[in-house]
C-alpha cells in the first residue's frame, strides 16, 4: 500500500476530491501553508493499494493547474537600505501539484 500526500492549490482542491471520490478513492483533506509564499494550500492524504496510483497521479495530473501568482519579497535584512526599499512585485509560478509517494509500513481502520 501507499500513502500519496499531494500539495495542490486551494482552488482545485474540492474538484480534486470530488473526481477521486467518482473513482471510489478515499481521501482526507488537511488545510497546509506554503513556507515559501505563506499562503494557504491544501495537502490530500490518499491511502491506495500499490497498483492505484497510477491513476490517482492520472487525476490530480487531469485536474490540478499551474499558476502565476504575484508575490512582493520582503526588504532585504541587515542590508541598511530598508527606507529606500521599494517592493516590486515578482511572478511566481506556482505547481499544479507537488506529489509524495510513500510505502505504508501498516494500514488498520477500526
Ligand atoms: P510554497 O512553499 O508557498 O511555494 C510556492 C511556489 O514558490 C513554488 O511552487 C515555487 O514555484 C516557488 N518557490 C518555492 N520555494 C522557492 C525558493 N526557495 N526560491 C524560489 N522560488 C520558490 P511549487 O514548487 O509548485 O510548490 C507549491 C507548494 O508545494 C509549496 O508552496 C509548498 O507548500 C509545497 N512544496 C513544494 N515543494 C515541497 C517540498 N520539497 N517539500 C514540502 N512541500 C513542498
Amino acid at each position: 500500500m501507499k500513502l500519496v500526500k499531494a500539495v495542490v492549490q486551494d482552488k482545485d482542491s474540492s474538484k480534486l476530491v470530488e473526481g477521486l471520490v467518482e473513482k471510489g478513492f478515499r481521501s482526507t483533506k488537511l488545510a497546509s501553508t506554503g513556507g515559501f509564499l505563506k499562503a494557504g494550500n491544501t495537502t490530500l492524504l490518499i491511502g491506495v493499494e500499490d497498483p492505484e496510483v497510477g491513476e490517482v497521479l492520472s487525476s490530480i495530473r487531469a485536474i490540478c493547474q499551474a499558476r502565476e501568482e504575484l508575490v512582493t519579497p520582503m526588504a532585504p535584512m541587515g542590508s541598511g537600505a530598508v527606507e529606500s526599499y521599494i517592493p516590486y512585485p515578482i511572478e511566481v509560478q506556482v505547481g499544479g501539484a507537488t506529489v509524495f509517494v510513500v510505502d505504508v509500513a501498516q494500514f488498520h481502520r477500526y
